[in-house]
Order: C-alpha cells, then structure tokens, then sequence
C-alpha cells in the first residue's frame, strides 16, 4: 500500500498525530493506499518552515526563481508518463487525457510563470507640475495558502503554487484528499528541481481538518481556492475577517449556445468534447446546451449518435471517458439523473452505470443526455459536475440570453455562430467570465480566468495571478 506522506521543509513527513485516510482508486473501487489525515499541529509546522523560508526566497533574485521554475516544468515532462499514470489511477480520468492534458499543462504552469515573472513589471505615475514621482512595488505578500480540488489535481494544484512561488511568496499547499498523489509526488520533483526547503509545502488531509487550518491560519495572509461554490462561501465567510485576500475559482453551470449559422462539424465535434471530457467533471464544461429552432432536430439526432459512439471504460485502455472520482459522487450524479425524470426531462441517452469487466467496482457512468422542459428545472440549475448535459432549444437571442444568464453561476459560456455582429453583442450581453465563441477550452494563459456571480471572485492567470500574490505598495516621491 502506498503511502502520501507530508512535504514539509523539504522533506517527506507523516502526519504528527499518525492518523491516515484511505485513497480509492475509482476505476476499480479499491483502496490502494493511505493519506496523511494532517491537522492543525501539521499545518503550523508547514507554516513555520514556510515563514523560515520566506526572506530568503523573497530575496532571490527574478532570474534564479525563473530557473528553477523552469527545472520544475522540465522535470514534470521527464516524469510525464508516471505522473499520467498515477492522475489516471487516482482520479479515474483516461490515461490518454492525463498524457495530453494534465500533466503537459501542469509543466506548462511552471514554465510560463517562471518567464513570465522575469517579464513583470509596475506603474509609475509622475505628478507634472508637483515635484512628485510615484512608482508602486510589488512585494511579495508572506505565506500563503493553495487549495485545489480533485478534478484536474496536477493542473489546478500547479496553477496556484507556480505564480504563488514565482512571485516570491512562500506556500502552504494542500491538494484534495481525493487525488493527492501527483502532488506528492511533485515533491520529489521539487527536492530535484533545487527549491530551497520551506518554499512550498505540500500538506494531506480532509477539508474540514488541513484545509480548515489553513483558513483559520492567523499569519497566512492569502488563499487561493477552486474547488465548491459551498466550500468558497464557507471560506469567504472564515477569512473576509480576517482580511485575507482571497482568490476563489468555484463551480459553473456553463451555456454552449448554438445558433443555425454555426460551422456545424466543427459544433458538433467540439461539443462531445466540451460536454464530457474528463467525465463532465470539468468547471468549464458546456452543461447546458441550447440549440436554436431550425437546427433543433438535427443536432439531437446527430449528438446522440456521436454520445452513443463514446466508449467507456477502464482509463488505461483506448476510452473516451473512465470512471467518475469517487462512489458519492457517482450517487450524486444518479440523484440528478433520477430527479431530471421527476421533473418531467426525457433521457435520450445513457442514464445508467457501465459495468467493465474486470473492474466490477468501479464508478462508471453512460455519457447522458436529457431534454428538459424548461430552463429553470433543477438539473438545469445545479452543477451536477459529471457525464451529464441537457438540451433545450430556443427561438431568438433574447430568449437564450435570458436562458443563459438565468443562473446563479456565470464562468464561461460557448458560442456557435458566424456572424460577428451576433458575437460582440452576445459577448457582452453574457454574464461570464469566459466566452468561448467557435471554439471551446481553448487557453492562452495570459488571458484573466475566472468566474461572476457565485462562480468566484478574483481572476487567476497571467500578470492577474502575479498581481493577486503580491502587494501593491505606492511609494511617492518629492523632488525639489
Ligand atoms: O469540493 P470541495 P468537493 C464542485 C462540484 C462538486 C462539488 C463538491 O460540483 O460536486 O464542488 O466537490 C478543500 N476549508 N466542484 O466536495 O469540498 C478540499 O479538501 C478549507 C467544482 O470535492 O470544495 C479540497 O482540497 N478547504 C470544482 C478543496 O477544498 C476545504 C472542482 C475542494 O473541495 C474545506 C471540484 C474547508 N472547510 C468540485 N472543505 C471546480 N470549480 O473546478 C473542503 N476543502
């Protein structure tokens, strides 16, 4: 069995009061190993060497921060297929995804903030006439906290520590307790790559124990958090007393809007992918999907085939889709499947588990379609965050804006048409942080990525990551 242990000052730690949490592998509904179950006590000692860490870090220079950032993403690409193969057997997720996505993007963090802090820079505002220049320093802020979620474990988990450190902060990290391997073993990684000890810690452990003390922390000035829109309120709640700055990327309940005039393989092709890649359990993912009238049947017959064509299965065989994270969330994807019928939606395809042979236990879903009645219905509303995507269709853009915004979620939204006036006026009708217009997760990470409405506050990515991690200081000077 293996075990994950702490990454504290450098060094791979159990957790003080010895207690553990099991790891399931979902493919198989198996435990396979066991988790440091961290607390209170841990993270105080993740915090201490953090703190320890930090005025020296804070003092390295930009180049000698780069360059290690830069080894670190070297590192995750020489490690690319062991890194694959644990993500795939942590999370469920097709070995094919984590080789393609996961872990190329997670070296890709560490590579674009490591050059992109080498290119950072601040205003400076001379006051004409007042004998007055001001410039404004961008100091790193301390230590502060990182909490990613289970569904892209690697990729979100770089995607906060990578500007975090870049920006010369130090870090107590924790990454969720339901995939942790990757970022355990990014220890290693670290220890190669020639981080100095203390820079980040990597901390295991349950939400309500590791993560709750890291929110709690008096002297850990900053948190950045995806994960639930529930657990974002209830960190909002712990730290806005505190007056932490706070990055918050939460759920989505995404529109893929599709207007007849769309180049319609390229929507079609794009919107299997954006409806179930990684099992649905995407934030990004176009759940809703809304189809103007002409097009209405066509599309529905010609989706289902393509949904019906997707295979499912164990992720380190040829599958479009593996298991789904964990047993209770394979419940709380059926619960939704099952309330869609009582609120009168029609399941045109999937609905049920799949059994893999061999792999009895696993948590397996069919990709499932259901046409529902009205946009406001339940499973229309709530993100249900797996293989499942209803269909709707509409008649004028005033009906799909109200559709679209008519949610208390608002990340991202997707686009189908060729007509460039519709575009602009839509772009800004829409009530996201993201849209994506004949394309879908198409990333440039410069670009500001974030949520509105109860999808997050705050916007990481690019300089947008680098300014959240430092302080902006004015320091004003008079010249005679
Ligand atoms: O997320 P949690 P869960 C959505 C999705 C999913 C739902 C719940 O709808 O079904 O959220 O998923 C840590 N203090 N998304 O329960 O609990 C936790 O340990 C500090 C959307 O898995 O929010 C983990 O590291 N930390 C999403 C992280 O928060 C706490 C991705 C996320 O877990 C904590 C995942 C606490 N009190 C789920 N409680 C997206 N936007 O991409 C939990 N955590």
């Amino acid at each position: 069995m293996s075990k994950i242990l702490n990454y504290i000052n450098g060094e791979f730690t159990p957790p003080l009061k010895n207690e553990w949490i099991d790891n399931v592998n979902p493919s198989e509904g198996r435990v396979y190993g066991q988790i440091a179950n961290s607390t209170v006590e841990d993270i105080e000692k993740a915090y201490q060497a953090a703190k320890a860490a930090f005025s020296s870090w804070s003092a390295t220079t930009i180049e000698e921060r780069s360059r290690i950032l830069l080894k670190i993403a070297d590192l995750i690409e020489a490690h690319l297929d062991r890194l694959a193969e644990a993500e795939s057997m942590d999370n469920g997720k097709p070995l094919s995804l984590a080789k393609s996505v996961d872990i190329p993007r997670a070296s890709a963090n560490f590579r674009f903030f490591g050059n992109a802090i080498t290119q950072f820079s601040s205003d400076a505002h001379e006051s004409v006439g007042l004998n007055t220049l001001n410039f404004t320093l961008r100091q790193p802020i301390g230590v502060v906290g990182c909490i990613s979620p289970w569904n892209l474990p690697l990729y979100l988990f770089s995607w906060k520590v990578a500007p975090a450190i870049a920006a010369g902060n130090t870090v107590v990290a924790k990454p969720s307790e339901v995939t942790p391997m990757t970022a355990f073993l990014l220890g290693e990684i670290l220890t190669e790559a020639g981080l100095p000890k203390g820079v980040l810690n990597i901390v295991h452990g349950t939400g309500p124990s590791a993560g709750q003390a890291i929110i709690e922390h008096p002297n850990i000035k900053a948190i950045s958090f995806t994960g639930g829109t529930q657990t974002g309120e209830h960190i909002a709640r712990t730290a806005a007393p505190m007056f932490k700055k706070l990055s918050l990327e939460l759920g989505g309940k995404n529109p893929n809007i599709i207007f007849a005039d769309c180049n319609y393989a390229q929507m079609l092709k794009t919107t299997v992918r954006s409806s179930f890649a990684n099992q649905g359990q995407i934030c990004l993912c176009g759940s809703r999907i809304f189809v103007e009238k002409p097009l209405y049947a066509k599309f529905k017959t010609d989706f289902i085939a393509e949904v019906q064509k997707l295979k499912v299965g164990h992720p380190m065989e040829e599958v479009n889709l593996g298991a789904v994270v964990s047993e209770a969330h394979r419940d709380k994807i059926e619960s939704y499947i099952q309330l869609a019928q009582e609120e009168g939606g029609t399941i045109l395809t999937g609905g049920k588990r799949v059994t893999v042979k061999g792999y009895e236990n696993g948590y397996y879903l069919e990709p499932t379609v259901i046409e529902v009645p009205d946009a406001q219905c339940r499973v229309n509303q709530e993100e249900i965050f797996g293989p499942v995507v209803t269909l709707m269709p509409f008649e004028t853009e005033e009906e799909v804006m109200a559709y679209a915004n008519g949610v208390k979620y608002g990340l991202s939204a997707t686009l189908w048409t060729s007509n460039l006036d519709r575009t602009l006026r839509l772009s800004k009708q829409l009530e996201t942080g993201i849209v994506w217009v004949n394309t879908w997760l198409n990333r440039d990470l410069r670009t500001p990525f974030g949520g509105v409405k109860a999808s997050g506050v705050g916007r990481e990515g690019g300089f947008e990551a680098l300014r959240f991690f430092t302080e902006a200081k004015n320091v004003c000077i008079k010249y005679e």
